[in-house]
């Protein structure tokens, strides 16, 4: 299973995906508590230490309000802060206030010197330095970082007995750990030492995965216990990459992470069919595993969707539903993500196709079509 597997990525339709996967493996759809159900529970409260969480757009806002209900939810003992840079609407900062404890603006421009400074060299790393901005939250001795396109599927409260830095391998690259989910300890020092690391040295990734790799340099090789288990922030692409692997231990996910360009905020939702419906940009929902799309949209209907039309009122906002007056009808914010498919290729190197299958041009009639998926797969699970 080298790299080359990137080559035979499956691109599934519903139907095919369920063949491949029994339903054992499949994630169960959970009924969803209404905010009312933690507002009252006698949980005590560890105050001091968070979940953190990042919304740089209205957008990434919904997504962390899905993720702090998910983990409400799962009755988690620990406080929830969610840090939003300049561009997040007055309405979505109000929902949020209702779901987080702590909802604290980060403007970059104005903050400290040295995040002032870092960001002056390196103007590209702007919502990476407002990620890094966690770890000035020193009234929590120690937080887990959550990226807002992930979801909480069961209660992960002892994320807390591991160390800075905690995290799971990427499925890209192992040795390096993905950014999505981790443990930090907050820290004036280390958010100062942070910056200049990364005003000096950049990101080779270009975001805060390359940062925070570079500087925790260790991860891959110091400390076992700082590995956490993949099923702390399951990619959706590793469900395709290593689809067996998937059917042995997914059942077991406790974070699901919607890796990729195409969000579940990007798709639309049929309220009154249950349905999630597609978007232009990539076509059929399974992507990113029908299951756990679907939660996502539960959760965003019954949980947060209330609390927009509540801080809305009568003013319009994008709510994500199919308008039933006119079905076909796709939202702003999605029309503005379509983009047109490349033209048909001629052979292009395994490389090529993984940067192309991560830009979300799927060759879905050459190359990437489910014969040519299935026959690999068939040919490795033997
Ligand atoms: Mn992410």
């Amino acid at each position: 299973m080298g790299r080359k597997m990137w080559g035979l990525i499956p691109v599934f339709d519903c139907s095919q995906l369920l063949l491949l996967c029994p339903s054992q493996c499949k994630p169960s759809v959970r009924s969803i508590t209404t905010t009312d159900a933690w507002v009252d529970s006698p949980q005590p409260t560890m105050s001091d230490q968070a979940f953190v969480t990042l919304a740089t757009n209205d957008n990434y806002a919904k997504g962390a309000m899905v993720l702090g209900q998910s983990l409400r939810n799962h009755n988690t003992t620990r406080k929830l802060v969610v840090l939003l840079g300049p561009h997040v609407a007055d309405p979505c900062r109000g929902a949020l206030h209702s779901i987080f404890d702590e909802v604290i603006m980060v403007n970059v421009m104005d903050s400290g010197d040295a995040a002032n400074l870092a960001l002056m060299k390196r103007p590209d790393l702007g919502v990476t330095i407002t990620k890094l901005h966690c770890w000035t939250l020193v009234q929590y001795s120690k937080c887990v970082f959550m990226d807002a396109d992930t979801l909480v599927l069961s209660n992960i409260d002892e994320l807390f007995e591991r160390e800075e830095l905690s995290a799971a391998p990427d499925p890209g690259w192992p040795d390096c750990f993905n950014s999505g989910v981790f443990v930090f300890r907050p820290s004036n020092e280390t958010h100062k030492q942070l910056l200049t690391f990364c005003a000096e040295k950049g990101s080779f990734d270009g975001g805060d995965q390359g940062v925070l790799n570079s500087y925790f340099n260790t991860w891959a090789t110091a400390d076992i216990s700082k590995h956490l288990p993949f099923i702390y922030n399951l990619s959706s692409i590793a469900i395709y990459s290593y689809l067996p692997a998937f059917k042995r231990y997914g059942h077991d996910a406790k974070v699901v992470h919607f890796l990729g360009k195409v969000k579940p905020w990007n798709y639309s939702y049929d309220a009154q069919r249950g349905e999630v419906r597609g978007h232009s940009a990539s076509p059929d929902p399974c992507h990113m595993h029908p299951d756990y799309l679907l939660q996502w949209w539960q959760l965003y209907a019954t949980s947060v969707l209330p609390l927009l039309q509540k801080v809305y009122g009568d003013a319009p906002f994008s709510s994500g539903f199919v308008d039933q007056s006119s079905p076909d009808k796709l939202h702003e914010d999605v029309r503005e993500q379509a983009k047109p498919s490349p033209p048909p290729s001629q052979r292009v190197s395994s490389e090529e196709r993984k940067q192309r299958w991560e830009a979300g041009q799927i060759d879905y009639l050459g190359d990437d079509s489910f014969t040519n998926i299935e026959q690999k797969l068939n040919s490795f699970l033997k």
